[in-house]
């Protein structure tokens, strides 16, 4: 049964390798306008960061965070910020600034307000992607945050690979 139950999930999905990348967000130099926090319970690691400082419109100058991080496996990464904002209004403090390499800012939002989530979308010129992600090659990366809404709060910066390559 269980082995039927498994060749079942194969048929249905594929093979999937599983491949992911997690990053503790607090794991870099901090700097202003950052804050380190534990008050949400259920975080990983140490902590999250939560942008404590002015709402961030236009292309960031501040606040600016790396993350360098190495690839073991080439292919297509999706991007899942493990966010939290406690806005009743969903549109409202859900997002912070992406960069990936040499790659433009590109807003990231979450529409799931109040818990933990994993909901990461990517918003270039109010064109939604519910799924952004990154090809990345072999090798070394540095991922970059920026504060953009006051009170978003980012736990984990996940990579996940859902494909061998998109080109
Ligand atoms: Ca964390």
């Amino acid at each position: 049964m269980i082995t039927l139950l498994y060749l079942l999930i194969i048929g249905l999905f594929g093979e999937t390798d599983q491949v992911k990348i997690v990053l503790e967000a607090e794991q870099t130099q901090l700097n202003a306008g950052w804050e380190l926090e534990t008050s949400y319970d259920d975080y990983t690691g140490s902590g999250y960061i939560t942008w404590k400082s002015d709402s961030i419109s236009f292309q960031p100058q501040e606040g600016v965070l790396a993350y360098t991080f190495k690839v073991a496996e080439s292919g297509f990464y999706q991007l899942k910020l493990r966010n939290r904002y406690e806005c009743e209004d969903l549109t409202e403090c859900n997002d912070v600034w992406t960069r990936m390499d040499d790659g433009q800012w590109i807003k990231a939002y979450s529409h799931t307000n109040y818990r933990w989530n994993l909901q990461t979308g990517h918003d270039i010129n109010h064109e939604l992607n519910e799924a952004p992600g990154y090809q990345l090659s072999n090798g070394k990366h540095t991922f970059y945050l920026a504060g953009r809404s006051p009170g978003f709060s980012i736990d984990q910066i996940v990579f996940e690979k859902i494909s061998l390559s998109k080109m």
